[in-house]
């Protein structure tokens, strides 16, 4: 790894602060919402201005690497050699609209392809957990304590709405299996409840900007993340993620693969 994994963490924790100041100063006007794909997808004046203020901050600390984010600024990558910043300037933007809480920003580094980092910041309870293969996992830079190997049984499981609802890949009767499901409406949340110990897992269909920075936190922490079929998750495509202690990991994969 040719990045100083502790100077990065300091430049993310200080550009995700003054990202969080930007980001509630313009809580403050009117919200710009636009819609993409279809009426459930938005996107937000706020979402596209963080975008823009975080590319520039990487940018300027990071002038070689390659940024992949949600909202346009990026570079639209074919290759993940190098160093990618994957950036989502604002994640969970329908809880930003409806709920004015509940969302977060995510960024997720990657050397060829390997994690090296992951942070998210919860930008309404002003938490950062971060972490990744040479960092221990930690909350505002308090080290939380290493994860229990639970079985599906023993814990909650954050799940995909609509994946849920159409029980796709049996994810309902995994739900069922386990101590409850739970659906936050960002991903970033979910991987943060797994951090910190809150739920054993997560099932969803995620585009890469949505699973990077919790991969490379969690995967640190001995989460096992990969697609349904046990392969590695793909940065350069949207795909299934499976997330879970090692137990209940392969519990749901032998429920997927079973029809
Ligand atoms: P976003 O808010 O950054 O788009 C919602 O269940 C979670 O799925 C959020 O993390 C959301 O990220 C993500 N997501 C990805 N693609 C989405 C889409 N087309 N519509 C709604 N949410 C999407
Ligand atoms: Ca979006
Ligand atoms: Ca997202
Ligand atoms: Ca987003």
């Amino acid at each position: 790894m040719t990045v100083d994994v502790y100077r990065l963490h300091a430049q993310v924790t200080a550009w995700l602060q003054a990202s969080r100041i930007h980001v509630q100063d313009a809580m403050r006007q009117p919200l710009d919402v636009a819609t993409k794909s279809n009426r459930n997808d938005l996107v937000t004046n706020v979402d596209q201005q963080n975008q823009i203020f975080l590319a520039e901050q990487i940018q300027t600390a990071y002038p070689n690497a390659h940024i992949e984010g949600e909202e346009g600024t990026a570079d639209k990558i074919n290759r993940l050699d190098g160093l990618v910043f994957f950036v989502d300037p604002i994640d969970g933007t329908m809880n930003f609209v409806k709920q004015r809480a509940h969302f977060a920003i995510m960024i997720g580094v990657y050397e060829d392809g390997q994690p090296v980092y992951g942070a998210i910041m919860d930008v309404m309870q002003n938490a950062i957990v971060a972490g990744g293969p040479e960092l221990p996992a930690r909350v505002n830079d308090v080290l939380l304590p290493a994860l229990p190997d639970l079985a599906l049984a023993d814990g909650l499981i954050g799940v995909n709405g609509p994946m849920h609802a159409h029980n796709r890949l049996h994810i309902a009767d995994i739900a069922l299996a386990s101590s409850g499901a739970r659906m936050s409406g960002s991903a970033g949340m979910e991987f943060m409840e797994i951090a910190q110990n809150r739920q054993l897992g997560y099932i969803s269909f995620l585009k890469p900007w949505d699973v990077a920075a919790g991969m490379a936190i969690v995967s640190g922490q001995g989460v096992v993340v990969t697609r349904p079929d046990g392969g590695p998750i793909d940065l350069l495509n949207a795909g299934l993620v499976v997330a879970a202690t090692p137990k209940a990991h392969q519990e749901i994969l032998t429920w997927m693969q079973t029809n």
